[in-house]
């Protein structure tokens, strides 16, 4: 009955195996939130895409992320080639249909904790309106982790490797949380498709406990 978060697997399917392996991820009984960025960088894109078609249910729901969003709005057959010749046609087509579906945050309770999920950022106004006109949950950057948060919301994101970037002067490469105790962000994404380059891993995050798992490529 465990709640899970991850991020930014960008087509790091075996990783991602990994993980379901790790956490015993079982579809009947736990939930799974992908928020955002299956798509671009790594190795298996289709086959991450094709796992989520297959699992999506009350128990795998999955978030749209700025590369979703990119391909969905601005398809480049020149910069997409690879992803015309790995996916069907029919498979291009349900991709270019199910991206605008997707939600760009999602809140969800787990015990006593009133989580927001956002694949970049969220701030109080678009939860209070439902309206993301910018598609600030996509691509909020420094402006937002930097930020206050909203108060009585714990709000986990990715969007931004914590390896990559010098947070409350700490290079992290684990799951992050400001110093600030007061302010509720938990950034996971922890760079899985650099993990041979920079040393990233590929993180989840139980919602119940807040528990850490990790895994290598
Ligand atoms: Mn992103």
């Amino acid at each position: 009955m465990a709640v899970y978060a991850i991020s930014d697997i960008h087509g790091c399917y075996s990783m991602f195996l990994k993980m379901l392996k790790k956490i015993r991820f079982d579809e009947t009984k736990d939930t799974l939130y992908i928020i955002g960025d299956i798509l671009d960088r790594g190795p298996e894109v289709p086959q991450i895409v094709r796992w989520v078609w297959d699992h999506e249910s009350d128990h795998v729901i999955m978030l749209k992320g700025n590369h979703e969003d990119m391909f969905a709005s601005y398809p480049d057959p020149e910069y997409y080639e690879q992803y015309y010749e790995e996916f069907s046609a029919w498979e291009l087509d349900k991709l270019l249909r199910w991206i605008p579906t997707l939600p760009n945050y999602l809140e969800v309770s787990v015990g006593d904790i009133d989580y927001v999920l956002a694949h970049a950022g969220i701030n109080e106004g678009i939860l209070k309106t439902g309206e993301d006109p910018d598609d600030y949950c996509l691509w909020a950057r420094s402006e937002f982790y930097f930020g206050k948060g909203i108060p009585g919301k714990t709000i986990v994101f990715g969007h931004t490797p914590m390896m990559t970037q010098m947070i409350d002067e700490q290079l992290s490469v684990r799951i992050w949380r400001p110093k600030d105790p007061s302010v509720h962000l938990i950034g996971i994404d922890t760079g899985a498709v650099f993990a041979r380059k920079f040393g990233g891993k590929m993180a989840c995050l139980r919602l119940d406990d807040q528990k850490e798992f990790y895994v290598y490529a």
